[in-house]
């Protein structure tokens, strides 16, 4: 597009459901904040939108696991994510919610638009239902057996083990998270989005008119509309989010990929009134530039779907003009994990080292997921930290500020006009800028960031060639004209690190008693408007070992809270309806075909039964033979992939660990445990 007037910058809207890691800062809100911060520099025209996406089944089944309500839970999410991000320093303009009323109005008068528009195609299917709760049940109320790799607990709309994308019907053995029953199939009426219809345009507008999009972004929507679009639900039985406006859609609501990007327009709505402007500039004016900064597992809602209910409704909304999704940010050799509490939390990272915001802001720029799954570590978080913040930017500026002190009490020295060795160098500051600038347009942040400290090892360079401190004593008339270059480029560090070092860029301007925008850097002029430097503290200390070794501990420390809370009480008979003994494994082989199973010969005491046990991936069939475990005798036999299993071993589950549950070495086959 050609300039445009106006900017519309979004970041995904976190599910209020649980904290923020570095994988979200890393993916979605800092290379947007970097951008944002940019544009700002620049004095153009941005909004920068974001919220709390409060509803979808996420949030409902947590509250019902954690016996409180769905609004508890996102009003207390809300509030820690709006801070962690604040305290971050990613500077929306407005941190909104879906709950918001504005959002729910908006959202129906969205839906109204389509559903008047005749964009809808209404169908009756069967879907699950558990009648003990009188309830449809969501894709991720429904868990079982995945059909593709035997994880046995995959939600009905994907399996967290191997990835696939299920549908509850595919799902071996489906229970209702609700009750753990086997959910019956009852017909119920929905609203579908014909995205099979928008296939053509979008073909033409992605894959014709976008080649700028990044490949991983372009890759992956070619290989959606390569595979055929399919209708898809824009509703869904549940009690908590956007009410569907329309009659006979009692008990249903929008679809959480509906009602969530229609978040976007929502903030901005509540950003305009709150700020006196007109929010439908920045939604309708074709010279308005949308970006949607997200992870790659959002890319389907923001490339494909979303685009084509703008394009279906009837007022003319802009589409994005790009969409420059991250991949993923992996932690110390595995994958970052909620459950598994396998994350670095915002919120904990701010309270764990005030004031090191720009630190992280730093390392998660230079490893950034740009192109691939990338990885952070905290051996490389202490090397980035010593080797590059605090020996290239640190030592250049505070060497300026101690020799500016030293020489000259702090007052820059004024000069009439640089001589060619200064201009060369200036020069040299000013391609850097223009670099930074064209990477930043390209969503290009690693290499932005990297130009960027380029600035300072210019400024380091230029001090270690000339050594001012040695001509000080031979030629003091030289290094007035030195120390001003010098005070120059660190002027222009603390101007291009706005976006990515914000506190280090305003300690800067502090100490020069100067607001700085991005256009003072690379100008012939800055010098002029230099006056004095103050003396500054370190921008930046070293990260000692000792650190690095306390959080790698930390994260091999599962939290409490990653523990599965307490199920409902029984009563003592109920108890001892359970017949528990000791067993001894006598046989175990390999279940065919499967990965997970293993068949288990136990001498019970009272006799040797076979066990299917899913614990293939834990232990070699020839290392438990002679273990004594611990069984569950009574449990109703079933066939497992044809064998009939006839009781359970009882197994210790923490965090992907699996360990018997180990009677003494002399307990007796047979013997009772309760
Ligand atoms: N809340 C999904 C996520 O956090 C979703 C993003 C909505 S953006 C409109 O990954
Ligand atoms: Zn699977």
């Amino acid at each position: 597009m050609s300039k445009p007037s106006r900017y519309l910058v979004t970041s995904a809207l976190p599910y209020a459901n649980g904290p923020l890691h570095i994988g979200h800062v890393a993916g979605a809100y800092l290379p947007a904040d970097i951008y944002v911060r940019y544009l700002k520099g620049k004095n153009e025209d941005v909004v920068f939108v974001c919220g709390s996406d409060e509803h979808g089944a996420a949030i409902t089944i947590k509250a019902l696991k954690e016996k409180t309500t769905p609004q508890e839970i996102v009003d207390e999410f809300h509030k820690i994510n709006k801070k962690a991000f604040a305290d971050f320093g990613i500077n929306f303009d407005i941190y909104h919610r879906t709950s918001a009323k504005i959002h729910h109005e908006t959202a129906q008068g969205f839906f109204k638009n389509l559903f008047e528009g005749g964009k809808f195609i209404e169908e009756t299917s069967e879907q699950f239902y558990d009648a003990a709760h009188d309830q449809f049940l969501a894709d991720r109320y429904i868990m079982g057996t995945c059909p593709k790799c035997e994880y046995d607990s995959a939600y009905g709309d994907q399996c967290e083990k191997c990835g696939s994308a299920l549908s509850p019907t595919e799902l071996i053995n489906p229970k209702s998270t609700l009750t753990g029953n086997t959910p019956e199939l009852k017909t119920t009426k929905h609203w579908y989005f014909p995205l099979n219809d928008y296939e053509p345009w979008l073909k033409e507008w992605i894959l014709e008119q976008h080649k700028d999009w990044k490949t991983n972004v372009s890759g992956q929507c070619k290989s959606w509309l390569d595979a055929g679009l399919q209708p898809r639900a824009m509703t869904r039985d549940l009690d908590w989010g956007v009410q569907v406006p329309i009659k006979g859609a009692d008990g249903k609501v929008l679809y959480v990929w509906l009602d969530a990007p229609i978040g976007y327009i929502s903030a901005t709505k509540q950003w305009a009134i709150e700020n006196n402007k007109n929010w439908e500039d920045y939604w309708k004016k074709p010279d308005t530039k949308l970006v949607h900064f997200i992870g790659k597992d959002n890319i389907v809602f923001h490339c494909i779907i979303f685009p084509s209910l703008l394009k279906a409704n009837s007022e003319t909304y802009i589409l994005p003009d790009n969409v420059p999704a991250n991949e993923f940010l992996n932690l110390e050799g595995g994958k970052i994990s909620t459950s598994r509490n396998h994350a670095i939390w915002l919120n904990e990272f701010v309270a764990d080292f005030p004031g090191k915001q720009d630190v992280l802001r730093y390392v998660l720029c230079s490893i950034a997921p740009e192109t691939k799954d990338s990885e952070f570590t905290w051996a490389d978080y202490q090397a980035r930290n010593n080797n590059e913040l605090v020996a290239i930017y640190g030592n250049f500026v505070n060497r300026c500020v101690v020799l500016t002190q030293k020489y000259y009490k702090g007052e820059i020295p004024e000069i009439t006009a640089f001589d060619e060795r200064e201009l060369k160098v200036l020069e040299d500051v000013k391609v850097a800028k223009q670099k930074i600038e064209k990477s930043i347009e390209r969503y290009r942040f690693r290499e932005a960031q990297n130009e960027m400290m380029n600035v300072a090892r210019i400024g380091n360079k230029y001090l270690a060639d000339i050594e001012p401190w040695k001509l000080i004593k031979t030629n003091p008339e030289e290094v007035k004209e030195i120390m001003a270059c010098a005070n120059v480029i660190v002027a222009n560090l603390a101007a291009l690190s706005s976006p990515f070092l914000p506190q280090t860029s305003l300690k800067l301007t502090d100490a020069f008693g100067l607001t700085l925008t991005w256009e003072d850097a690379g100008s012939e002029e800055l010098y002029k408007k230099l006056k004095t430097i103050k003396p500054l503290e370190l921008l930046f200390t070293k990260v000692e070992d000792e650190t690095v070794i306390e959080q790698v501990e930390k994260l091999k420390k599962p939290e409490e809270t990653s523990h599965m809370p307490q199920k409902e009480s029984i009563a003592f008979d109920d108890f001892t309806k359970l017949d528990i003994r000791v067993g001894e494994i006598i046989s175990a082989e390999k279940v065919k075909k499967t990965k997970k199973l293993l068949e288990i010969k136990v001498n019970t005491g009272l006799d040797v039964r076979t066990v299917v046990s899913g614990i293939a991936e834990h232990y070699k069939p020839e290392d438990i033979i002679g273990q004594k475990v611990t069984l569950l005798l009574n449990l109703e036999p079933r066939k497992i992939k044809g064998i009939e299993s006839q009781g359970m071993i009882l197994m210790a589950e923490d965090n992907e660990n699996l360990q018997f549950v180990q009677p003494s070495e002399d307990a007796v086959a047979g013997s009772l445990i309760g």
